[in-house]
């Protein structure tokens, strides 16, 4: 096993809460390095982040849309860090409330000198949607690193799934985005060694 999977492996069975933020104001200090986790509500992002930290119930996740409603922070260590967006997209939020944590997002990626890149998912069965597709082009103008993890690859036969992954690969590359793509599943902890890969790669350059 290449030694940086190992040490990324401690890095996060270290993971731990440490503050869930709704203001700019009340954001860890902006050093070291960090990886924010981004995507649709409901779409898996609080999931991913128990899979590759290997706990159960780190990072709240729920059978309703739009829980996680502030920036969850987990240390890793000293000058390491994951944010847990809140999702994207939930249309029940109400329109005020929607607002804010647009605003609140946006600030927090547009500012971050920390972050090292930005882990997308995507739903394997509807990727790329509308707000996907902005939120990725508009990250890659900020030139932010890009991984997409096509999650919940469970629900897909092989297949369709491999088909989904070069689709989403070659769109990306059609509209000049450079992301690195791949299939995930928390349930079946697929994908989760090549997650690692890519954190490792963005956190322990720090
Ligand atoms: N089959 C399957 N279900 C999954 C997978 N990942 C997440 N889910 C389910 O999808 C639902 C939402 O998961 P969360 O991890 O809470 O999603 P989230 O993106 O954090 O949601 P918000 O915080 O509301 O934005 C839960 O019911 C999970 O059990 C997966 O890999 N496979
Ligand atoms: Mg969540």
């Amino acid at each position: 096993m290449p030694e940086s999977v190992c040490t990324i492996d401690r890095l996060l069975e270290n993971a731990r809460f440490a503050i869930g933020v709704q203001h700019l104001s009340q954001l860890p200090a902006d050093e070291g390095a960090e990886v924010a986790f981004a995507g649709r509500s409901n779409v898996g992002k609080s999931s991913a982040i128990n899979a590759l930290t290997r706990r159960r119930s780190l990072a709240r996740t729920s059978k309703t849309p739009g829980r996680t409603q502030q920036i969850n922070f987990f240390e890793l260590d000293d000058v390491r860090r994951i944010a847990d967006l809140p999702g994207y997209g939930f249309a029940r939020a109400p329109r005020e409330i929607q607002r804010h944590w647009e605003l609140l997002v946006h600030e927090y990626l547009s500012r971050r000198k920390s972050l090292r890149g930005i882990v997308a998912l995507m739903d394997i069965r509807h990727p790329l949607k509308d707000l996907d597709r902005q939120m990725v082009i508009w990250a890659s103008q900020q030139n932010l690193p890009l991984h997409v993890l096509l999650t919940k690859a469970d629900k897909l036969k092989r297949g369709p799934a491999r088909s989904a992954l070069l689709k989403v690969r070659s769109e990306l590359q059609k509209d000049g985005i450079n992301a690195s793509v791949q299939m995930f599943s928390s349930l079946k902890k697929d994908g989760v060694e090549e997650a690692k890969l890519k954190l490792a790669e963005w956190l322990l350059q720090a």
